[in-house]
């Protein structure tokens, strides 16, 4: 074969697989989604949050915290200030958003808070807010105690371990033990930014606790939200890349088993439980490559899904919400609490609407 034959064939190969590649990627971020509108009554913005408010979570006492301020490669970020965490009592009538000081040897100035959980020590009523924190681009998971007269965080430690290395999202599952998810499966900053457009199976999720670090569950696009049920025997985590969320059954603390994966055709980021109900509720990106451009002339919508009876045959997925970024742009998250509904973004603002 002749020079320009082989050139021939080479070109052609590359144009088919860069053809596959961006066919891939539309899929992947499902771009070509048309959002209609699915509003909720009475929804107020939250003063005082501008800079996103990625991750949510509420205590049983109506006590939500907030983290706040996240920086994120690729994503922006109109703040140059540290991100910070807020409670906001959702049973005061008049809303009030405050900042918790953080206390104890920590490097606040590099502090970029991303997926928190909250986790209530049965034996002494302490309250551990479990932080995964990228100072300077790294990834580790800050234990703060919950000090409530002082409205502060008390730092207990850092955790760094090579197996998180790229954390999204953890829940705790004890005062110093977790399970958390890692969204990219390469730290170099070009492989990272290449990983989703090879979709490469090969994100993971990890447990931790001071004498166990491992590998429980694999195979995810991009692992992000986790949460567990009510009775701590399965565990949910979105594969965001995949629209789907994954339920894990927790045989022992470090095996896991496959139970399914439930439909979401959403690009679904953190995942609340319902206490009672065991519901889940998802905040999720309807287009994710609007997500990837931002602009502000055409932005990325949020849309809130809630699956119903997902242990059962037929899980019931239903959109609770949905806005095309004119109202709040890209939505991370979405916690109910006694006929509200709150939900957090990524990067602007937050939402607190009642449920119909
Ligand atoms: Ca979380
Ligand atoms: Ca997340």
């Amino acid at each position: 074969m002749g020079k320009l034959a082989v050139l021939s064939l080479a070109v052609i190969a590359l144009a088919v697989l860069i053809g596959e590649r961006l066919s891939s990627l539309r899929h992947l971020t499902l771009s070509y989604r048309e959002l209609t509108q699915n509003y909720l009554p009475n929804c107020h913005l939250i003063d005082g949050i501008d800079f996103g408010a990625e991750d949510i979570t509420i205590l049983e006492d109506g006590l939500a915290f907030l983290s706040t301020g996240l920086k994120y490669p690729g994503l922006p970020s109109y703040s140059e200030d540290p991100g910070k965490i807020y409670t906001l009592n959702l049973l005061d009538s008049e809303l009030k958003l405050e900042a918790l000081s953080i206390k104890g040897q920590f490097e606040k100035d590099y502090f970029n808070p991303h997926g928190i959980s909250v986790y209530t020590d049965d034996k002494d009523g302490a309250i551990y807010v479990f932080v995964v924190n990228h100072p300077q681009g790294k990834s580790q998971v800050e234990i703060f105690r919950f000090v409530e007269k002082e409205n502060a965080l008390q730092h207990i430690k850092t955790i760094k371990h090579e197996l998180l290395h790229n954390v999204n999202d953890i829940v705790a599952v004890g005062a110093e033990s977790f399970y958390a998810t890692n969204d990219h499966y390469f730290t170099n900053e070009i492989l990272k930014f290449v990983e989703p457009l090879l979709s490469l199976p090969w994100c993971d999720v990890v447990y931790y606790s001071p004498e166990t670090v491992q590998v429980v569950a694999g195979g995810f696009l991009s692992a992000n939200g986790i949460n567990i049920s009510p009775n701590k025997r399965h565990l949910y985590v979105s594969n965001i890349l995949k629209h789907t969320i994954v339920v894990l059954e927790i045989k022992k603390i470090t095996v896991l088993s496959h139970v399914k994966e439930v439909d979401v055709d959403s690009l679904c980021d953190n995942i609340e439980v319902d206490r009672e109900s065991g519901d889940l509720w998802l905040g999720c990106h309807p287009n994710g490559l609007k997500c990837v451009f931002h602009d502000p002339n055409d932005p990325p919508g949020s849309e809130v899904i809630r699956i119903e009876n997902i242990l059962s045959e037929k899980p019931q997925v239903t959109q609770v919400y949905a806005d095309d970024g004119s109202v709040i742009i890209a939505s991370s998250v979405a916690t109910p609490y006694r006929g509200k509904l709150l939900i957090g973004t990524v990067y602007q603002k937050a939402l607190i609407c009642d449920l119909k």
